[in-house]
C-alpha cells in the first residue's frame, strides 16, 4: 500500500453537477445505475474513477456504450483518457452487500440494507471520484422488495414512489451539493418514532428515528436530545437546520458511534437505543452527545466540508468542540471537563508517544481509517477549545459567522477556519497554527520566585515537545494557561502582570522560555496553572503537598481542585513504584476526601471524581518505559488503602442513593455517580457482611442498569466472593438483549484479576459474543486491550490472544481489527520480557499474507 501525502493535493480535473443514482437491491446480486454529469475542467485530461470490489456491467457516454479498448480497469480504478468538455456518463456495477463484512460500503446486516461512506466507502458502491472536494447534487431511487423492506430512504426529500408487483421503490433527491462521503440509503423494516421541530425562521421539520421493531420506547431520549440539539445549535451558534426532514436510524452493525450522511444519520443503535432498565446513567449522557455531534455536523461538515482528508480536524475537532458545550451547557460542566482532560491525558498522550503520533491534521496517510483518532478528534477539540479561550465567546462567534459566511457550500481546509478567526479576531495566530502541523505533547515546566522585599512574583514557564516519528525538531507552541492564584491559607489572590490594571487570568505562553512578572503580591502565591485544563499539554510543577491542599481549599476551578487530589495520587504511586514500596496516603489526603464527602454542599459528582484514582493506563502514560506489574500492584493498593481509610464515609455516601428512584437529572445522576464509586471500593472489603448486602441490594434495584450494572462491575472488579453468581444471574436476565450484555462481556474483560485472558477466550464462545459485530469485539477485546495488567500479563497469553484476533478480523474486517491493534503498538516501551514476546507477535502479524493496509501502515509503523 502507498502512502499519500498532505502536500500533494491538486485540486479535481473534473466537477460532477449531479448524479442520479438508481439501486435495485438484492442480497448478493445489487444492481446500481450510476447516471453523473460531468464537465471536465482540465483539457486532456483522463477521468480516474475509484472503485473497489466492483464487478462493470455497463458504461457509457452520452447514450453510446464503450467498447472495452476506450478504457481500462484496475482494481483500485476506471480510467476513460478520452472524455468531452461536457457529458452524461453512466456506469453499471453489481455488488454484493450481504457478503460485505466490512460494513463499509453498501451493506446487509441482521436484514437491513445500509451505507457507510466515510472516508472511502462509496467507491465500494460505484465507480466515482470518491474525494471530499468533488460536490454533487443527488438524486437517489431505492428499488427493493416490499415486505421486508418497507421503509427505503435515502438523502434529501422523497420526491417519488412506485410500486410493481412484490417490489417498491422510493425516489429521494438532495438538493445540497455534497460529497459522496455523505451519501446513505437504508432498507429495512423498522419501528419509527415521529416528532417535528420549528426552526427560528418558522419552518416545520419533520424528525424520524428508525429503530428495531419492539425498540420504540427506547428512542425517546435519542428524539429529545435531537430537538435540544436543533435549539441549542439555533441559540449558541445561529446555525438553523436547512432540510424539511431529518431522519436518524439506529443499526446493529456499526463500525464508528454513528454518521452524519445529509438529512439521513446512520448510527450505531448503542448511541439510539436507551431506557433506564437497560441504559446506564453514561449511556443516556452519549446518546444526548452522539445525537448532537452528528446533527452540528450539519453545518460543520456537512455545509462546509473538507478539501481532502488531510482535513479531518476542520470537521472532527470543531464539532466534537460543539458537542462538548451543548452537553456541558446542558448538564455537568465541570464534570464533563474533568472526563475530557482524562481522556487527553490518557489516550492522546499515549498515541503522541507511540509510532502513530501525528499532528491533529497529518501530513501523510496510508489507510485514512486510521486518522479517525482521538488525537484528530479530542486534541483536535482542545485546539479549537484554546482558540475559544483565547478570543472569548463573542469574538469566536464572530469568528465562526465569518467562516460559515465565506465558505458555505465549499470544501475547505483547517488554513481557512484559522483565518477566518484571526479576520474576525485581529489575534494574530501564526504561531498557533503550529498546533495543525506538530505533533506531540508539550512539556510545561514552571519555575518561581517570589521577592518579599519587592514584592514581585516571578513565573518561569519553559516549552519543549519530544520529538515524534518524522518530526525531530519542534517549534514553541502558542499555549494560553488560565491561572488562578491562592494564598498559603486558601484565600482567593488577584494578581496583576506588570503593567495590567485587570487581574490575571489567563497567561499566554509563546516563547520557549518565557518570564511572567507580577508586582505588589503581597505574599507568596500558590498558583493554579492550566486551570479548565485549559492546553493539551504536560504540566511539570513539582510543589509540596501544601500548596496542593491550599488549591483544595481555596481554588475556584473544579479541573484544577479534581488535579490537585490527582497529582497527590500520583506522587503516593510514583514513590511506590519507584521504591518498590507500599503505597502510603498522608493523614492529610484522607482528611481532604473525609471532608468532601461529608460537605452536604459538595456535589456528589465531583466527589465520585475525586474519589476515582488514576488508572493504571493514566499511570503508565508517565514512563518512558512502563513497569507494569508494579503499576498495577500500586495502584490495586491504593484502591485498597482508600476503601480501609475511608470505609464508614463510603458507606454513608452509598446509602443516600435512592435505590428505588429512575429520575434522570443532574442530581440523580451525580448521586448515583458516588454511589457507584463508593460501592467499587467498599467491594474490596469482602469479609464485611453489610457489603456484601449491599452489593446485593443494589444488584437486584432492576429497573435501574446504572445500579444493577454498578453493583455488577463493582463485584466483577473487586473478584469478590458474590461475583460469579452476579454474572450468571445478570446473563439470565439479559441473555438476547446485545447491548446489555456487551456491558456483560466488558466488565469481565476490563477485570484487573489474574486468569482474565483465559476467561475472555471462553467468552469468545458465548452466545452473547459475534465475531461479526463490531460491538461484541469492542466490549469483549477492545476492553481487554486497555485491561493494562492482564494485556501485559508476563505469560503473553494476552499478546497472542489480541494478535490471533486480529489476524482473524483482518480479512472480514480491517477497519475493526486495526482499532484492535493501536493498543499493542507500545511495545517498546515495555519491559524487556514483554517488548520480545510483543515484538515476535507483531512481527508474526505483519507476515500474514494479504495483511489489509489498516493493519499494514501500523505494524509496518512500529516495527521500523
Ligand atoms: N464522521 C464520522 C463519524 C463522526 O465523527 O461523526
Ligand atoms: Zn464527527
Amino acid at each position: 500500500p502507498e502512502a499519500k501525502y498532505r502536500l500533494n493535493y491538486s485540486a479535481p480535473n473534473f466537477k460532477i453537477h449531479t448524479t442520479e443514482l438508481n439501486f435495485h437491491l438484492d442480497d448478493h446480486h445489487t444492481e446500481v445505475l450510476n447516471r453523473m454529469d460531468i464537465e471536465c475542467l482540465t483539457e486532456g485530461a483522463s477521468l480516474e474513477l475509484d472503485g473497489e470490489n466492483l464487478q462493470l456491467v455497463a458504461l457509457a457516454i452520452n447514450g453510446r456504450v464503450l467498447s472495452e479498448d476506450e478504457y481500462s480497469q484496475t482494481d483500485k480504478q476506471l480510467i476513460i483518457p478520452n472524455v468531452p468538455e461536457r457529458f452524461e456518463l453512466v456506469v453499471e456495477t453489481l455488488i454484493d452487500p450481504a457478503g460485505n463484512t466490512s460494513l463499509e460500503g453498501l451493506y446487509k446486516s441482521a436484514g437491513t440494507f445500509c451505507t457507510q461512506c466515510e472516508a472511502e466507502g462509496f467507491r465500494k458502491i460505484t465507480y466515482y471520484l470518491d474525494r471530499p472536494d468533488v460536490l454533487s447534487v443527488f438524486t437517489t431511487t431505492v428499488n427493493a422488495t416490499k415486505a421486508e423492506h418497507p421503509y427505503l430512504l435515502a438523502n434529501g426529500n422523497p420526491t417519488a414512489e412506485h410500486q410493481s408487483g412484490e417490489r417498491h421503490a422510493v425516489t429521494w433527491h438532495d438538493p445540497h451539493p455534497k460529497p459522496a462521503y455523505l451519501f446513505a440509503l437504508v432498507a429495512g423494516d423498522f419501528d419509527l418514532l415521529e416528532d417535528s421541530f420549528t426552526t427560528q425562521e418558522n419552518r416545520e421539520v419533520l424528525l424520524q428515528v428508525f429503530v428495531d421493531k419492539g425498540n420504540l420506547p427506547r428512542a425517546k431520549h435519542a428524539m429529545a436530545s435531537l430537538i435540544n440539539a436543533m435549539k441549542w445549535d439555533e441559540t449558541r451558534f445561529n446555525l438553523t437546520y436547512d432540510l424539511d426532514i431529518y431522519m436518524i436510524v439506529a443499526v446493529d452493525f456499526f463500525n464508528m458511534g454513528a454518521m452524519e450522511n445529509k438529512g439521513l444519520n446512520i448510527f450505531n443503535s448503542k448511541y439510539v437505543l436507551a431506557d433506564s432498565s437497560t441504559a446506564t446513567d453514561q449511556d443516556f449522557l452519549n446518546v444526548e452527545s452522539v445525537i448532537g455531534h452528528e446533527y452540528f455536523h450539519n453545518w460543520t461538515g456537512n455545509r462546509i466540508t473538507c478539501r481532502d482528508w488531510f482535513q479531518l480536524s476542520l470537521k472532527e475537532g470543531l464539532t466534537v468542540f460543539r458537542d462538548q458545550e451543548f452537553s456541558a451547557d446542558l448538564g455537568m460542566r465541570a464534570v464533563n471537563r474533568i472526563q475530557d482532560a482524562r481522556i487527553i491525558r490518557t489516550h492522546q498522550f499515549e498515541e503522541d508517544a507511540g509510532p502513530m503520533a501525528h499532528p491533529i491534521r497529518p501530513d501523510r496517510v496510508v489507510e485514512m481509517n486510521n486518522f479517525y483518532t482521538v488525537t484528530v478528534y479530542n486534541k483536535g477539540a482542545e485546539v479549537i477549545r484554546m482558540l475559544h479561550t483565547l478570543l472569548g465567546e463573542s469574538k469566536f462567534q464572530q469568528g465562526m459567522a465569518l467562516y460559515v459566511q465565506r465558505h458555505d457550500g465549499e470544501a475547505v481546509t483547517c488554513e481557512d477556519f484559522v483565518k477566518a478567526m484571526e479576520d474576525a479576531s485581529g489575534l494574530d495566530l501564526v504561531q498557533f497554527r503550529n498546533w495543525y502541523s506538530q505533533a506531540g505533547t508539550p512539556r510545561v515546566t514552571v519555575t518561581e520566585t517570589y521577592n518579599a522585599e519587592n514584592q514581585t512574583y516571578l513565573l518561569t514557564l519553559t516549552q519543549s515537545t519530544p520529538a515524534t516519528p518524522g518530526q525531530q525538531v519542534k517549534h514553541p507552541f502558542h499555549i494560553p494557561l488560565r491561572v488562578e492564584f491562592v494564598s498559603n491559607s486558601g484565600e482567593p489572590m488577584a494578581l496583576h502582570l506588570l503593567g495590567a490594571d485587570k487581574p490575571t487570568t489567563i497567561l499566554e505562553l509563546r516563547e520557549q522560555q518565557q518570564v511572567f512578572e507580577f508586582h505588589n503580591v503581597n505574599e507568596k502565591p500558590v498558583t493554579g496553572l492550566l486551570a479548565d485544563f485549559s492546553a493539551p499539554i504536560r504540566l511539570e510543577f513539582t510543589r509540596p503537598e501544601t500548596e496542593y491542599l491550599a488549591i483544595i481549599a481555596g481554588g475556584n476551578d473544579p479541573f484544577l481542585r479534581w488535579d490537585a487530589v490527582q497529582q497527590l495520587y500520583f506522587g503516593a504511586l510514583h514513590t511506590a513504584v519507584a521504591d518498590n514500596s507500599a503505597v502510603a496516603l498522608t493523614p492529610a489526603l484522607i482528611a481532604v476526601l473525609q471532608k468532601a464527602l461529608a460537605d452536604e454542599n459538595s456535589d456528589p459528582a465531583m466527589n465520585a471524581l475525586l474519589l476515582q484514582v488514576p488508572s493504571e493506563e493514566a499511570l503508565s502514560q508517565e514512563y518512558d518505559i512502563i513497569p507494569v506489574e508494579a503499576i498495577c500492584r500500586a495502584v490495586s493498593e491504593l484502591r485498597l488503602a482508600l476503601a480501609k481509610s475511608l470505609q464508614s464515609e463510603l458507606m454513608q455516601a452509598w446509602q443516600q442513593v435512592d435505590l428505588g428512584s429512575n429520575a434522570l437529572n443532574s442530581s440523580t445522576i451525580a448521586k448515583r455517580m458516588l454511589g457507584n464509586t463508593a460501592l467499587s471500593f467498599l467491594a474490596l472489603l469482602p469479609e464485611d457482611a453489610s457489603i456484601q448486602r449491599a452489593l446485593k441490594a443494589q444488584f437486584k434495584a432492576a429497573n435501574n442498569m446504572t445500579l444493577q450494572f454498578g453493583a455488577l462491575q463493582a463485584a466483577v472488579h473487586a473478584n469478590h466472593p458474590i461475583a460469579s453468581e452476579l454474572l450468571t444471574d445478570f446473563a439470565g436476565q439479559w441473555q438476547g438483549e446485545t447491548l446489555v450484555m456487551d456491558k456483560w462481556l466488558a466488565a469481565q474483560a476490563t477485570a484487573p484479576i489474574s486468569g482474565t485472558v483465559s476467561k475472555i477466550q471462553k467468552l469468545t464462545e458465548h452466545s452473547a459474543f459475534n465475531w461479526g459485530n463490531p460491538n461484541r469485539i469492542y466490549s469483549l477485546l477492545a476492553s481487554f486491550t486497555h485491561n493494562l495488567g492482564q494485556l501485559h500479563h508476563s505469560s503473553g497469553a494476552g499478546y497472542e490472544f489480541m494478535i490471533a484476533a486480529i489476524k482473524r478480523l483482518n480479512a472480514s474486517n480491517p477497519q475493526v481489527a486495526s482499532r484492535l491493534l493501536s493498543p499493542l503498538l507500545k511495545w517498546r516501551r515495555l519491559p524487556e520480557n514483554q517488548q520480545a514476546m510483543l515484538k515476535s507477535q507483531l512481527v508474526s502479524l505483519s507476515k500474514l499474507p494479504n495483511l489489509a493496509p489498516d493493519l499494514y501502515e501500523k505494524v509496518n509503523q512500529t516495527l521500523t
